[in-house]
């Protein structure tokens, strides 16, 4: 028996979202096959796909792809090929998150195209009622702002995500608390986050196919070959079982390190090693969190005890922490250069954060290929 309050927990997931956006702004696209691609610059042709309308999809255009064979694939056909505006689709996906934000009781962005919403007080903790809410919803933002997505609705996160997955684009997937074992033992265990190739091929061997093999295997049996952690989170998951609450992770939201010279200086290099110290501890704790970062800040408090900051954003949310220290080096040579007293303490500071999971999801299809 379990106390837990019963929750309602949407996610939303914008429909072949980059190549959608395009078709927003150039309706005379729409119907033709849509593929938007990152061009590494290489050669004219290198460079993979980001994503693709459904009209390519049905002739194998996929995420990921190499460009030359997506262009392959299409050719004889009447193709569009874009390439990435990741600044118009954030714009766009601002929009739409503003809207959705107003429908939850907690909202939750993961990434560019997605956010959970805990529904569970606006509908009273009823399904029906949250069924008829994601239509609304749907019919709202399609004539409104003329985007199509997809909705899961679970009684939490995990259900949710995979509900939303069943069907696309413009799909609605509800998923009860007592249709969550049916809904989910058929499927393939790689549904589940956290399942990837490798896993998967283990699992294999262990016959585990789906994720009704994963949820009557023995957990005793999954932590001796997966670990205490992975382990029970395999068994709880191909239950459905997941409590992580729907949680606001919004710009406001930062991580910041603060440290105090040895010695008043400006020497950019000496600054630096201390900024690098505080680097480290910062990257530590985004990797526990998987957290990805937009914004980078520093912060000097000068000799004379008044505090300076200076801040710039990134093209792409990052985990790097390369990146960030070279963000720093540029936001700190800039001061020196514009104040002339002493530092005495230096501190660094990220914001605009993004889960992992998504963020990742962006950059695999960059460096893939
Ligand atoms: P997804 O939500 O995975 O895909 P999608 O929105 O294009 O299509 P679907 O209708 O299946 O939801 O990813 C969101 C955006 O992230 C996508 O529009 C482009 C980008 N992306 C990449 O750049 N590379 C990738 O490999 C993937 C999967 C997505
Ligand atoms: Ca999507």
């Amino acid at each position: 028996m379990t106390f837990l309050q019963p929750r309602i927990v949407m996610l939303v997931d914008f429909d072949y979202f980059f190549a959608q956006c395009e078709e927003l702004r150039n309706p005379t696209l729409k119907g033709k096959p849509v593929v938007v691609g990152m061009y590494s610059g290489r050669t004219e042709e290198s460079g993979a796909v980001s994503t693709a309308n459904y009209v390519a999809r049905k002739y194998g255009v996929k995420s990921g792809m190499p460009l030359f064979l997506a262009k392959r694939k299409l050719e004889g056909v009447e193709a569009v090929f874009l390439p990435v505006d990741y600044e118009y689709y954030q714009q766009v996906s601002d929009r739409l998150m503003q809207v959705f934000r107003g429908y939850a009781d907690v909202f939750e962005q993961v990434g560019i195209d997605e956010a959970y919403l805990d529904v569970t007080a606006k509908v009273h903790g009823s399904f029906g009622e949250a069924k008829e809410l994601a239509e609304m919803m749907q019919a709202e933002v399609k004539s409104q702002v003329g985007v199509t997505f997809s909705v899961g609705v679970g009684p939490n996160k995990l259900v949710a995500k995979i509900a939303c997955d069943a069907q696309k684009p413009d799909g609605l997937t509800v998923v009860r608390v007592e249709e969550v074992e049916v809904f989910l033992q058929s499927l393939p265990v790689d549904r589940l986050l956290g399942v990837g190739r490798k896993t998967s091929k283990t699992m294999d061997t262990l016959g585990i196919k789906t994720i009704g093999d994963l949820a009557g295997f023995s957990v005793q049996r999954l932590v001796k070959v997966f670990g205490r952690t992975l382990g029970v989170y395999f068994h709880n998951a191909a239950n459905g079982v997941d409590d992580e609450p729907v949680q606001e992770a919004g710009e406001a939201e930062s991580m910041s390190r603060i440290g105090t010279l040895k010695e008043n200086s400006r020497d950019l290099e000496f600054i630096l090693r201390k900024a690098d110290e505080l680097i480290g501890e910062i990257h530590a704790d985004l990797a526990q969190k998987r957290l990805s970062f937009r914004q980078v800040g520093i912060v000097a408090i000068l000799s004379d005890l008044t505090v300076r900051s200076r801040s710039k954003t990134l093209e792409q949310p990052t985990t790097d922490p390369e990146t960030l220290k070279r963000a720093v080096r540029e936001l700190f040579e800039k001061f020196l250069s514009d104040s002339d007293l002493e530092v005495r303490r230096v501190g660094v500071k990220v914001s605009g954060f993004v889960k992992e999971e998504t963020a990742q999801k962006q950059l695999t299809s960059y460096f893939g290929n």
